[in-house]
């Protein structure tokens, strides 16, 4: 009787075993999580609640920084937008490749179809990759047709769905393109795009003033789009035209889409908000919200887009399985060109935060941006002060995915992006308009260059001196005390370690004209 009721307990513990097991096992079973990259135009480390802002509120991106880890030492690798963009999603320095200029809207695609990208990387590991919003890396070989399918583009270096606008939204042409195919074309009115000269009898900026509802400051006085001049000049394809105060809606309802369609499997969306950049059209419902005119109203439509995304994920039940990286390709511009109240309404924000310069600059203001990482129930709450740069990006996602794919500039910091780790990179060499300095620990080396000391028209200093420039951000955030003079040793080791990775031909360079 004993050992029969043993051998039941035995029995009953075996089938419970056995139970058990797939269990266990399907816990360790690692399940790919979704990986979402929100990326802001011209976003200023000092536009953000959590890095500061008291004046313009961002309560939706504070509740993601708040709630992750939010980096104090994120930097894009470059002061303007391309060479940002290329670096994000090659893992390579922006000034390795010489067409990672800022690009007109007929530029040809810049990275190479046999070239190693964050989607293409997370494909080889079954992901689903799509792009949503600004792409600006070029399209085509060269001559584009703009009314026949468009490549390469996006869908050619790793996407394998993309709605994008081709280049900014202040140069033509004006239109979404779907997978390469311009969104709405009717084939009666097909698209002719130049950067060289208008189309006989098409208005412009420059001859027809009465016909804008934005007026331009400088460049911005070719083709009239929705009264908005523009950079380029356009013909046809009317019906495909887009509505710049309804771009912001678009891409969410596109990004938002994506995610729904692609619930079911391991996702990478790559969602390049258009905001804060010019033209800045927010839509009505925003207009006036922020007290600083379109500039910051725009912000506040693009902190609310950012919170509709998110509400898709948590609707969905991804939030516990998406990590969400958040910055911005370059630093702050209050006047890009067009006569918008950006600076005349700033008041007391401070789009820099506590940094010297901006969009376009070698000082900090132009790449030290805001930067933060959020992953429901996985990353713990911390502010980090690890140096990390978004060339780092790809490297860290193949850790996370379990690919050994790495990028040429790319550290692999996994631990640093989920906050388990404080140490960041220990240098980094940041570039702004071609020109390039580096940052070590807590200092900065600024070569000389030629050119301006202020671009006048953006109102912005650039970083140009005939000197080294070298500051201590610990003890001088804002870059105002070159210690060069004083502190030889510590610039030749400066000089010295950029040299090494950056050779010594960086001064000869053509720097960007603003006009
Ligand atoms: C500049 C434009 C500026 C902006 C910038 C690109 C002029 C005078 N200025 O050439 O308005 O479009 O290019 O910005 O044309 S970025 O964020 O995409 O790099
Ligand atoms: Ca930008």
């Amino acid at each position: 009787m004993r050992s029969l009721l043993s051998l039941i307990i035995l029995l009953i513990l075996v089938i419970a075993c056995d139970h058990k097991q797939p269990k266990e096992e399907e816990k360790q079973a690692p399940k790919l999580p979704n990986i979402v990259f929100i990326y802001a135009d011209d976003l200023g480390y000092g536009d953000v609640g959590a890095y500061g802002s008291t004046i313009l509120k961002t309560p939706n991106l504070d509740k993601l920084a708040n709630g992750g880890v939010r980096f104090t030492n994120g930097y894009a690798a470059s002061a303007t937008c391309t060479p940002s963009r290329y670096a994000i999603l090659t893992g390579v320095y922006p000034w390795r490749e010489k067409n990672a200029k800022i690009l007109a809207g007929t530029a040809p695609l810049i990275i190479g179809t046999d070239q190693m990208t964050v989607p293409k990387m997370l494909k080889t590991k079954g992901y689903h990759t799509g792009i949503v919003g600004k792409w600006h890396l070029g399209l085509g070989t060269g001559n584009v047709n703009w009314n026949e399918r468009v490549s390469p583009g996006p869908n050619e270096v790793g996407f394998d769905y993309s709605y994008i606008m081709a280049a900014t939204q202040d140069r033509v042409p004006t239109v979404y393109i779907e997978n390469g195919g311009v969104v709405g074309l009717d084939p009666n009115d097909p698209i002719e795009i130049s950067y060289k000269k208008n189309f006989e009898g098409e208005p412009t900026g420059k001859e027809n003033p009465e016909m804008l509802k934005m007026k331009w400051h400088h460049g911005h006085n070719s083709s009239i789009v929705n009264g908005i001049p523009r950079i380029g000049y356009m013909k046809g394809g009317k019906a495909a035209q887009w509505k710049d105060e309804d771009m912001a809606d678009t891409f969410l309802k596109e990004s938002q889409k994506y995610v729904t369609d692609h619930k079911n499997e391991p996702f990478f969306l790559y969602y390049a908000l258009q905001q804060p950049h010019v033209p800045r059209t927010p839509h009505p419902r925003f207009v006036g919200k922020s007290g600083l005119g379109p500039r910051g109203d725009v912000i506040v439509e693009a902190d609310w887009m950012v919170g509709e995304f998110i509400k898709t994920l948590e609707k969905e039940g991804l939030l516990e399985n998406t990590l969400i990286v958040f910055s911005s390709d370059n630093g702050p511009v209050l006047n890009d060109g067009y006569y918008d109240e950006a600076d005349t309404k700033i008041g007391e924000h401070t789009p820099w935060g506590p940094f010297r310069g901006g969009k376009y600059s070698l000082f900090e203001a132009g790449t030290h941006v805001p930067f933060f990482t959020y992953w429901k129930g996985t990353i713990k709450p911390s502010v980090s002060d690890a140096l990390v740069c978004q060339v780092d990006l790809l490297s860290s996602v193949a850790a996370l995915v379990d690919s050994d794919i790495r990028g040429k500039d790319s550290e692999e910091m996994l631990d640093v992006f989920l906050g388990k780790e404080k140490e960041g990179r220990k240098d980094l060499v940041i570039e702004a308009t071609s020109r390039t300095a580096y940052r070590k620990g807590d200092w900065v080396m600024i070569p000389p260059y030629k050119g301006p000391a202020i671009n006048k028209w953006v109102n912005i200093e650039l970083a140009n001196s005939t000197e080294y420039q070298l500051y201590n951000l610990k003890d001088d955030i804002g870059e105002q005390n070159n210690l060069a003079e004083d502190n030889k040793e510590k610039l030749a080791e400066m000089v010295a370690a950029f040299e090494a990775i950056r050779g010594t031909d960086y001064g000869k360079i053509q720097q960007l004209e603003l006009k």
